[in-house]
């Protein structure tokens, strides 16, 4: 029975059953909208479920309340036998790249040329998702059907699959949806997805994807949709094909925030920027925080923000003249594995690092990449002489992705862990919970472990002393100069100048930045001592829980179990490091060399900023981003990297870029540096 029907039939008195289906339906489509598109939940996961499955019953036992929009249909469905194809009518065209700052202005150029303007032209910037194309196709405001790019003019039907997809609404939010609206984006899937992807591919013996755009693509082309439907796809819109019984918004901006009136997913990692420098603000700032986006890019898109100017512009072959990807460089290039060699850590860990031969990844010259442990060596299967995938991205090591099996030559040779260290000759221990063998030798005995933890003892986010690099703590440990950190304390101008390269100039910088670095906090003392499982956060959370060293030193492990986010790991490792005589002995001899920090109450906690979270963007005139954070923690408050509606405050400095944007767009408080210390007087 067709649904008018049911209502009309009905009359005055609608069954009750029919009324609570259409109440379930806008709930849940509700609900799903604030977590999927708005980021917002709504309702607890469990409620949700519950609605969902009293939905599903009322439409098992009334199967005529089945509607395309009912989000029961979001799951499973029939297997599509193949992909039928879709013509699509109006053209998915392509987008011109520019990787370079002389093709950026380049472009600005161009465009205000083809509009002959003077003035600097008003650009809507966003982000280049790494996904696939798709268009989806609305009528009536009812998501009828969904298809990939193809070449621009056929791509394949995957309505099926999208429908899948909880960012995307199967039905418009607008009481009056235009007759037809064909919605252009990218489908994508999220970093933490792709890793719980892979990490069940790996646990069922099934293949592994390479990347989240290989993983999205292989989702979204699964002919059973209901493996669809457990891959978590997302979409983000960027464009507009046929658009029928609406007027066209008249900037791109103004598209998007339809869009978003309409229940449709857009990224808010926009901004409204002008002219060539505007661009190249926003690549670099984009650029900083791509790592920490929870999806992969790989640039930047700047579009002509009027829909006048961009008709104006035109095409180019099949490109609008109006849109310009700027592409970061590609973080992953096919090279050689020339060696496997192993390298011992500071906590003696053995990792396996290939020898490769030099390939450019994302702009700096890479040779080598960590294969991790043994076990990844055999799973990935790597070989020397293999050719393999390698991948950089952002500020974490080079690493191995995956071998090209066509090109292993015939004389590959197979990787054989060491069953001594090679770099002190202890023997190595491969414990059972464990993927990691480990160099028996400790301190003592192995170099490595001695420099490896010297250097995180004078690294930035612990001692942080400046100009200790490398090559000096390796000629410090080679000529037995140090050997502990407390000798770092005993250098003198004489010692120093002795190593290789080494000015008299460079050496009192040393000694001035050893001298410096005594005055710390007792967060990164404890961050600096290089107790294993002890990062930068639980340091921070056992400084301001224990207020005092000699209140941790005497602490019993119920009251280190008390600290946030500590467990029986991080406990046992503690009072074993705090047991080892030689260590109480460092502590002692850090201090007598004086190390000093600000002691507070036991359990003190600054409640001052506690729970207020707070973004930084752009330079402050005087204060860097590293002390602003330090002082705003010390005070109690979280420091974020991306603004959003649960951010506190906002404290912008210059060439403050997007996130000030955004703050601006949300209505958050913005402070300057000025404004920042005045918030940290009033509440010390
Ligand atoms: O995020 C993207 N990958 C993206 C792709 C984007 N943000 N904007 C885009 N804009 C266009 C035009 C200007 C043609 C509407 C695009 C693409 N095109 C595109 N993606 C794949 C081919 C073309």
């Amino acid at each position: 029975m067709a649904q008018p029907d049911l209502f009309e039939q009905s009359g005055a008195g609608l069954p009750d059953w029919l009324l609570r289906s259409k109440d379930l339906r806008d709930e849940l489509n509700r609900h799903a909208h604030a977590y999927y598109v708005l980021d917002a939940p709504s309702i607890p996961d469990a409620e949700y479920d519950r609605l969902f499955r009293e939905l599903e019953s009322l439409e098992a036992a009334h199967p005529e309340l089945i509607t395309a929009d009912s989000p029961t249909q979001r799951v499973g469905g029939t297997p599509l036998p193949q992909f039928s194809q879709v013509r699509h009518d109006v053209p998915m065209l392509s987008i011109n790249n520019g990787f370079s700052d002389e093709d950026i202005i380049a472009f600005d150029r161009r465009v205000s040329e083809g509009l002959k303007t003077d003035v600097a032209v008003d650009y809507a910037c966003e982000l280049k998702f790494d996904g696939l194309a798709i268009n989806l196709r609305y009528v009536n405001g009812i998501l009828t059907e969904a298809a990939t790019r193809g070449d621009g003019a056929t791509g394949e039907d995957v309505t099926q699959n999208i429908r899948t997809v909880r960012s995307i609404p199967l039905r418009l939010h607008s009481a009056h949806p235009p007759a037809l609206l064909d919605v252009r984006g990218e489908v994508l899937m999220y970093k933490a997805d792709f890793a719980k992807l892979n990490l069940r591919q790996r646990e069922a013996g099934q293949k592994e994807f390479a990347n989240p755009r290989n993983a999205a693509a292989g989702s979204l082309r699964q002919l059973d949709s209901r493996i669809t439907a457990q891959r978590n796809l997302r979409f983000f819109a960027y464009g507009v094909g046929l658009l029928e019984g609406a007027a066209m918004p008249q900037s791109h901006t103004a598209l998007l925030n339809w869009y978003a009136e309409l229940g449709i997913a857009v990224c808010a990692e926009r901004a409204n920027l002008k002219g060539a420098a505007g661009l190249l603000q926003f690549y670099a700032e984009i650029g900083q925080r791509r790592a920490a986006l929870p999806y992969e890019i790989d640039g930047v898109v700047y579009k002509v923000d009027s829909v006048e100017q961009q008709q104006k512009l035109g095409f180019v072959s099949r490109a609008p003249r109006f849109a310009l990807a700027h592409k970061f460089p590609a973080e992953e290039a096919i090279t050689v594995v020339q060696d496997i060699v192993v390298q011992v850590g500071r906590t003696g860990a053995l990792t396996p690092v290939a020898r490769l031969a030099p390939v450019s990844v994302g702009g700096v010259t890479v040779t080598n990449a960590t294969l991790h442990n043994e076990d990844e060596v055999r799973r990935k299967d790597i070989r020397i002489g293999d050719s393999v995938i390698v991948r950089r991205a952002g500020d974490v090591i080079p690493e191995v992705v995956a071998n090209i099996p066509e090109r292993r030559p015939a004389d590959a040779r197979e990787f054989v862990m060491p069953r001594q260290c090679p770099v002190c000759g202890s023997t190595t221990v491969q414990s059972e919970d464990e993927a990691v063998a480990r160099c028996a030798g400790g301190w003592l005995q192995c170099a490595a472990q001695r420099k490896g933890g010297l250097l995180h003892f004078v690294s930035r986010r612990a001692m942080d002393i400046e100009g200790l690099g490398e090559q000096l703590v390796e000629q410090l440990v080679d000529r037995h100069v140090v050997s502990t950190p407390a000798d770092f304390y005993k250098l003198g101008l004489t010692s120093l100048a002795e190593l290789d390269r080494m000015a008299d100039k460079s050496a009192r910088n040393v000694l001035d930045a050893l001298e410096k670095s005594k005055q710390t906090t007792l967060a990164r003392f404890i961050y600096a001592l290089g107790i294993r499982h002890v990062g930068e956060s639980t340091a921070k959370e056992l400084a301001r829980h224990f207020g005092s060293l000699d209140a941790l030193l005497t602490a019993s492990e119920e009251q280190i179990l008390e600290v946030d986010d500590v467990g029986p790991v991080v406990a046992q490792s503690m009072l074993r490091f705090f047991a080892e005589p030689l260590n109480r002995e460092l502590i002692e001899q850090l201090r007598a060399a004086g190390v000093v920090w600000m002691e507070t109450e036991p359990g003190y906690k600054p409640q001052a900023l506690a729970g207020k979270t707070f973004v930084l963007t752009g330079t402050l005139p005087n204060l860097k981003r590293e002390e602003a954070a330090e002082r705003i923690e010390a005070a109690g408050g979280k420091v974020a990297g991306s603004v959003s509606k649960k951010t506190s405050y906002v404290v912008a400095g210059e060439e403050a870029g997007s996130k000030l944007v955004k703050a601006q767009e949300l209505g958050l408080v913005i402070l300057d540096e000025a404004g920042l210390l005045n918030l940290l007087e009033q509440h010390a």
